[in-house]
């Protein structure tokens, strides 16, 4: 059985990706970091903790990628492992820049040392795009980065390219624009409408307060991308591919479609001058013809079903906490405690 192993597995895209693979019939190895509380209610949610092989390391230390890779001897390596939340890197650039910059350099040179056969995978960014332009990016389009997060991931990006085209590995980086789900961090802006309309609509808050209403992106359902980033790994060649959804919209647009399926007046969403970047990335669409022609992929789940999924799926989760159920979900335990306070 070919085992591969997953940095960052215990994330939204990493949890996805084990859940594909197993079904593909890899044993499948997962890095995750020591953390006072574990956070494996993703993988509880999908099914999936007791099929997979978890390895405690951090992509900040080389010595424990370096065990990972021989208690796993993986065929593949498919790094997703990142401080991924854009707005804290203007707070935090220095360790951004470590773990989802200089993360991939660590990755990588530990793979080359172990095993240069191993094939890479890495979780390259639309936002290495940032206010670039052009309306639609593709695999030629310029960077542009416009926050430590997406320099962090440019220098990821150009470091893949290298080990490939330097050392002969097979390196290939998916630049993924924003995919979202039902398992999303309750920081993005998706999850964070949907869970805060789910509230709204239940009566457990009044509003809900958000940043910059008129940036666009073009966002996708998670399940499918994880899809797409399996089929570069079986490409002939290395090659880097965009992955999105051709179709971009405001987050005014977001908090409209979402309210409407919560049965929420848009009135309760507030846009506050504080939640807003110090740079923030106007407008990202994703062309992904290459994506199409070449993987024979593309995206089957677009924004209004997206959000459909997203809200239905939050109402449903603060239902069955009203109900005093208790099944894997993040937003009890991280913070939300307050609605609980007012609710009982
Ligand atoms: P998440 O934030 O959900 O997951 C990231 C994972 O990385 C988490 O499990 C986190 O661990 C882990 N991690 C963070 N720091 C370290 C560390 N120092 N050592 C080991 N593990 C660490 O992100 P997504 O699943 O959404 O994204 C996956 C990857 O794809 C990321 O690299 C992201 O930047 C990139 N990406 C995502 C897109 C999206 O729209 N989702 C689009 C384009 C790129 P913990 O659970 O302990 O926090
Ligand atoms: P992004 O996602 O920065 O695109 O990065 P996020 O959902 O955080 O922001 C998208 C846009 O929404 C605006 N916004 C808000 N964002 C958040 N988080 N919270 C708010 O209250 C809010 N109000 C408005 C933001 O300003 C921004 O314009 C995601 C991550 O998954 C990255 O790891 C990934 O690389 C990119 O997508 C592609």
């Amino acid at each position: 059985m070919k085992s591969v192993l997953i940095t960052g597995i215990l994330g939204q895209d990493g949890a996805y990706l084990a859940k594909f693979l197993l079904k593909k019939g890899y044993r499948v190895f997962g890095v995750y970091r020591r953390l006072s509380t574990p956070n494996f209610w993703r993988l509880h949610y999908l099914d999936i903790f007791n099929k997979i092989e978890l390895i405690p390391a951090d992509i900040l230390d080389s010595a424990s990628l370096s065990t990972a890779l021989k208690k796993s001897q993986p065929k593949e390596v498919y790094n997703l492992a990142a401080q991924s939340f854009v707005g804290v890197s203007f707070d935090q650039p220095l360790y951004t820049s470590e773990a989802t910059g200089l993360g991939t350099m660590r990755i990588l040179d530990e793979i080359k040392k172990f095993d240069n056969k191993i094939k890479f995978y890495q979780a390259s960014s639309s936002e290495m795009f940032g206010n670039e332009k052009s309306i639609k990016k593709n695999e030629d389009t310029q960077f542009h980065p416009a926050s430590p997060y997406a320099i962090a991931k440019v220098f990821a990006h150009h470091t893949t390219n290298f080990y490939k085209e330097s050392y002969g590995m097979f390196c290939t980086s998916g630049i993924l624009f924003n995919h979202e789900s039902p398992i999303r961090g309750l920081e993005f802006v998706t999850r964070k409408v949907t869970n805060g309309i789910a509230k709204i609509s239940l009566g457990i808050e009044k509003t809900l307060h958000l940043g910059n209403l008129s940036a666009v992106r073009d966002w996708g359902y998670a399940p499918e991308y994880v899809e797409g980033m399996y089929l570069m790994m079986k490409q002939k060649r290395p090659d880097n591919f965009v992955l999105g959804t051709d179709e971009s919209h405001s987050i005014k647009e977001l908090v409209a479609e979402a309210c409407k399926i919560g049965g929420v007046s848009v009135k309760s969403i507030i846009s506050s001058k504080e939640n807003f970047r110090i740079n923030d990335v106007k407008h990202l669409q994703g062309d992904y013809k290459k994506a199409r022609k070449q993987l024979g992929w593309k995206p089957k789940t677009k924004f209004k079903k997206l959000i459909k999924i997203m809200v239905e799926e939050d109402i449903s989760r603060w239902e069955r906490w009203g109900k005093r159920e208790i099944f894997p979900w993040d937003a009890f335990t991280s913070g939300e405690d307050s609605a609980f306070n007012k609710k009982s």
